[in-house]
């Protein structure tokens, strides 16, 4: 073994209620904003697939288990569906969901996975979602509520929590660049969707702080460096840092430091944009930061000083302060149109060392997404996607190397398990180390990758 792990190093993957348990509002779910979206405008989904149609976790989940175990898992992340559990955002408890997620968390703990649970992956309760969503002051209100009621359910088994997963991603899909729900522009409300939620976040830390359950609590943050395209260019790192401030440190600086930074502070004042802060909610956010820091990584952001006219269609937008740069030569994922660099993930983690308290922190999220995957099918049946364990094993190096030099980083769960429903890009993009075939009856089988991460992961390194 050359690249050693430290002992109880997380080995695992990571997925979301939504897009694997499906809609199955047949026992007592209620809706969310993705089965409602997918109602009324079902085109917007990849090949028409919406998330009823998600990869049967709900009824398969004890076979999908004994496949975690195959593949060396020692810890798994799932999301609660809030609209599962409390159907209709607030009030009722749904007994058939606490019976389920009773039964889920006991049974990856019989076979030795550890539950990291999160609690909203882009899920919000329809009966929600019609006062404005994360618009709304209620929301907060009723969300605190139900991450509670989770605690007080689940806690006593449930060791790591999660208070979201990627809370940009709302912002920028449903207010900014138009790939969720409610589809608009408008930088306003961007902002204080953002703030609400991660006032949220703050709320629920000290809630279950006060709880005194013996776990972990924290958020999953989707981290993109950015790099300027020039370092020597003063207009270059300035664009870039304030990128920096708008995608990144506009949630890990608060979830983490308990402040907002200055620089994002300073654009929404100029902007006259501050969200409606209640009395008291700024000692919250101070006072509540995360244990555990979830760090998605994907792809890096390549910046340049501005040099495109400024559109001014729809009101300011982020982009009034940078220019996106495509950066000749870069390696990039041929099928999901994103960057592949490696050294991202130690850039993350060496930041999160340096300036952010060398938090205790893990990799919740990094994969790489393929199209048309099936055609790597051998004759055996087993996809042969060593591209997949060239993706990981790269970006793990630079995850040893970091840790070798002091970074607290404790695990590495790849997105995902098994090929699961993902929002508007369905079945496009597979993920797993576990292939979902879906002419088969949904037959599950371990791609090349899964058999790999399994001696990774009883070797502890490869
Ligand atoms: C992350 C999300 C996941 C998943 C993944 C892959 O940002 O947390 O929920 O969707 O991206 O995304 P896609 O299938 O669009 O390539």
């Amino acid at each position: 073994v050359k690249y050693q792990f430290p002992d109880n190093f997380w080995w695992g993957s990571a997925a979301s209620g939504p897009q694997t348990e499906g809609k199955f509002e047949g026992d007592g779910k209620g809706q969310n904003v993705m089965d409602y979206w997918y109602d009324i405008e079902p085109e917007k989904f990849f090949n028409n697939v919406g998330p009823d149609n998600a990869s049967r976790f709900y009824q398969t989940y004890k076979e999908d288990i004994q496949l975690m175990k195959e593949t060396g898992h020692n810890s798994y992340r799932h999301s609660i569906q809030w609209s599962r559990l409390i159907p209709n955002g607030v009030g009722e408890v749904n007994q058939a969901a606490v019976d389920y997620y009773n039964d889920l968390i006991n049974e990856m703990i019989a076979n030795g996975i550890e539950p990291f649970m999160n609690l909203y992956h882009f899920d919000m309760p329809m009966p929600f979602q019609e006062k404005g969503g994360w618009l709304n002051r209620e929301t907060v209100e009723a969300y605190v509520v139900y991450a509670q009621t989770c605690f007080e359910l689940f806690g006593d088994r449930v060791k790591k929590w999660f208070t979201h997963n990627e809370p940009i991603v709302p912002v920028e899909a449903g207010y900014l660049y138009q790939f969720h729900y409610p589809n608009e522009i408008n930088l306003k409300h961007a902002i204080q969707v953002g703030y609400h939620e991660m006032l949220a976040s703050a709320m629920a830390v000290k809630v279950y702080h006060e709880l005194k359950l013996d776990g972990q609590i924290g958020i999953i943050l989707n981290l993109t460096p950015s790099y300027p395209r020039d370092e020597n260019n003063p207009e270059d790192v300035k664009a870039s840092i304030i990128a920096d401030a708008m995608f990144n440190r506009s949630f890990l600086d608060p979830s983490v430091k308990g402040t907002f930074p200055t620089e994002l502070v300073d654009i929404v004042k100029e902007l006259d944009m501050m969200p409606e802060i209640k009395e008291g909610d700024l000692e919250i956010i101070q006072h509540n930061t995360i244990d555990l820091l979830g760090i998605n990584y994907y792809q890096p952001r390549r910046v340049k000083a501005k040099e495109t006219p400024i559109n001014h269609e729809h009101g300011p937008m982020p982009e009034d302060y940078f220019d996106n740069y495509e950066m000749p030569g870069r390696k990039m994922n041929p099928h999901r149109g994103w960057e592949i660099y490696e050294k991202g993930i130690y850039d993350i983690l060496t930041n999160v060392r340096e300036n952010y308290g060398n938090i205790p922190c893990f990799i919740s999220e990094n994969g790489m997404g393929v199209e048309g995957e099936e055609k790597f099918r051998n004759a055996e049946g087993i996809i042969e996607d060593d591209y997949r364990i060239e993706f990981v094993s790269e970006h793990l190096k630079y995850v040893h190397q970091a840790i070798e030099e002091g970074t607290n980083c404790l695990g590495y769960h790849m997105w995902t398990c098994m090929d699961n429903w993902s929002w508007t890009n369905a079945y496009k993009n597979r993920y797993g180390f576990i292939s979902v075939n879906l002419d088969k009856n949904w037959e599950r089988s371990i791609k090349n990758s899964g058999r790999w991460f399994k001696q990774v992961s009883d070797n502890n390194g490869f």
